[in-house]
């Protein structure tokens, strides 16, 4: 039996397409909040990162009433490397909305998404987001879609899907193009008629499976997942089922519901809704909570491998512990402990080294940002560069291979298609769309794409759009040229000069400024060449009784090139470190003792 006073839903889209600010027009409209009470833009990309970056990048559930009806709402990320976190969260609801861009239409993480729902068999209502757009494109986006739900062997139940059409931005949305809706109501009224509510009892036995963990100061570590069955009773006694054990007897120490952007405290919670729980050690996600005496676990979450590895080494720089608070090998690796139990895409494992520690992801983006919040928290490590996962397959060697979709200005069709041969891509479709721009696809292994974004938008002056989709593993493409350029190499421990600075014009590019502290086997920049050159670059001018006519500072100096961490990810070589510290990010060769 469907219980009529829930639905759960969660919203998904490629990235940018309007998800989160959806859920802000939802939050507003629903009278959640009091009228003078201004919500900032995104509220649900609550994370300083999310912030910073302007993504999401951990899904959240947020909860609204719509009439007598409770809409749990889970908001995704829409970028590849969080797909994890997509997966993870439509184990929680009954239903989804597709969102598309009215111009850019369906796009490689639409596909992902979209697969991932109709594989769960959730019934999707698409909704056309931006459609303010001067370059709105509405039906033709519509027909690609019904595109990809046949591409994907969608059944016919899931294509007979409804449509809606809204300004996110605006908090309207309308059933036909011109209609004069002033706000979301039809999406709402879309919503609870078109998605049916929870099939669950609460007089089943009870199952809880925990999809996602938050720790709160006061009341520690907090599980959060659906009661598929049953109820959950403050006063009662419960049942942990884990990977290997079943342990008995727990209570806990608070229930809660959720209520706009606030967890509300119950003495029960009933089934079908999407919960939270504190008092219970030692949880993972993936884990049932069940009934004490006959417990019965849920399916643990299943979700695609990491493709991509990196090694998380202590540092042993000269400045090692100079500027982080967390810097042993003891700190790293309990702090990735501890990130694995709420990140579910991420592998750690320890290596032979007991210094070094191998993470394992889904992509680049995901180590910057884990890299950057450890940063941020007081750690201090170095990081090697990214690596993809290779697997045996009936004997041999197999890599993950990607699809790439690129558009771009025509002219640059050549230069692009050119770096992606070298990198061993293989075109399997370029259309000219006859206005100047260009779409292609390329199959390319995801290991010739380390490095190539930051190519490819200095290539095509940033009006490239690049979107990548992970395809399968396929058999070793064979030896890809990496960086072809060396690297300006520090050969003393000091303080970068302007003088010596002046001196390398003709040598490269620096990432260092003067006044830099700089130690021996430091890299200070990318040389104009192949091979490293070992450089003095704290050479101070020669003092003379007679000053030279003209002084440093009237000498311009070409402006250092100052690489954020995801550059430098994507720069270093296998045999190089990215140094980060809570205040400084270095490069450095990872055998420092080099040679003049
Ligand atoms: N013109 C217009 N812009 C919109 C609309 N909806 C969202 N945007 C803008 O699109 C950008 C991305 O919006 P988000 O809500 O962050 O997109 P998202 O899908 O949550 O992005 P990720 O979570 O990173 O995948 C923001 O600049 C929004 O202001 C809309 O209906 N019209
Ligand atoms: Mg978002």
């Amino acid at each position: 039996m469907s219980k009529e006073n829930i639905r759960n839903i969660a919203i998904i889209a490629h990235v940018d397409h309007g998800k989160t600010t959806l859920v802000d027009g939802l939050l507003q409209q629903s009278g959640t909040f009091s009228d003078h009470q201004v919500l900032e833009d995104r509220v649900m990309d609550s994370g300083d990162l999310e912030k910073e970056r302007g993504i999401t990048i951990t899904s959240k559930n947020t909860a609204i009433n719509y009439e007598e009806i409770k809409i749990n709402i889970v908001d995704t990320p829409g970028h590849a490397d969080f797909g994890g976190e997509v997966e993870r969260s439509l184990n929680l609801v009954d239903g989804v909305l597709l969102l598309v861009d009215s111009s850019e239409g369906p796009l490689p993480q639409t596909r992902f998404v979209l697969k991932k729902a109709l594989e769960k068999r959730l019934p999707v209502v698409l909704v056309i987001n931006k459609i303010d757009k001067p370059d709105a494109r509405i039906d033709e986006v519509v027909q690609e879609t019904y595109d990809l739900f046949i591409d994907l062997d969608a059944n016919d139940e899931q294509i007979e899907f409804p449509i809606i059409y809204t300004n996110a931005k605006d908090g309207i949305a309308m059933h036909n193009i011109g209609d004069d809706s002033l706000n979301l109501d039809p999406l709402f009224k879309l919503i609870v008629e078109y998605f049916e509510g929870p099939d669950t009892s609460d007089n089943g036995t009870t199952q809880f499976l925990i999809t996602n963990l938050a720790y709160d100061p006061y009341v520690g570590q907090i599980a959060i997942g659906r009661l598929d069955s049953g109820v959950l009773d403050i006063s009662k006694q419960y049942s942990l089922c884990t990977e290997d054990e079943i342990v008995n007897n727990l209570k806990f120490s608070a229930l809660y519901t959720f209520k706009g952007l606030e967890k509300n405290k119950v003495d029960t919670l009933e089934s079908g809704d999407i919960i939270a729980v504190a008092g219970i050690e030692n949880i993972n996600i993936g884990d049932t909570i069940s009934d004490n005496e006959n417990p019965e676990p849920l399916n643990r979450i299943s979700i695609d491998q990491p493709t991509v590895s990196m090694f998380f080494n202590v540092n042993n720089s000269p400045f090692a512990g100079r500027e982080g608070k967390f810097v042993t090998s003891r700190n790293l690796i309990e702090r990735l402990e501890k990130e694995v139990l709420s990140n579910v895409s991420l592998h750690v494992s320890k290596t032979d080294k007991t210094d070094v520690f191998e993470v394992k992801g889904r992509g680049e983006l995901q180590m910057a940002v884990l890299i950057e919040t450890m940063r941020r928290e007081g750690y201090e490590f170095m990081a090697s560069r990214p690596e993809v996962i290779t697997k045996e397959i009936d004997g041999s060697i197999h890599e993950p291979v990607e699809n790439v979709y690129i558009d771009i200005p025509e002219e640059f069709v050549g230069t692009v298609t050119k770096n992606l041969s070298i990198r061993k891509g293989k075109m399997t479709s370029l259309v000219n769309n006859g206005f100047g721009r260009a779409t292609l696809e390329f199959e390319i292994p995801s290991r010739g794409l380390i490095g190539f974004r930051n190519q490819f938008l200095t290539e095509t002056r940033g009006s490239g759009i690049m979107n990548t989709l992970f395809d399968s593993y396929k058999e070793w493409f064979g030896d890809i040229p990496q960086r072809t350029s060396g690297v300006l190499v520090a050969d003393r421990d000091g303080k970068v000069t302007t003088y010596a600075s002046l001196a390398m014009v003709d040598r490269g590019v620096l990432f260092v400024t003067p006044g830099t502290m700089v130690y021996k086997g430091m890299i200070v920049g990318e040389r104009n060449n192949e091979g490293d050159l070992v450089v003095n670059i704290t050479k101070e001018k020669k003092l003379t009784n007679h000053r030279a006519s003209g002084s440093d500072d009237t000498v311009p100096l070409r402006p250092a090139q100052l690489m954020s961490l995801d550059q430098c990810l994507e720069f270093i070589s296998d045999d190089e470190y990215v140094e980060v510290t809570p205040e400084s990010i270095r490069l450095r060769k990872s055998n420092l003792d080099v040679k003049t």
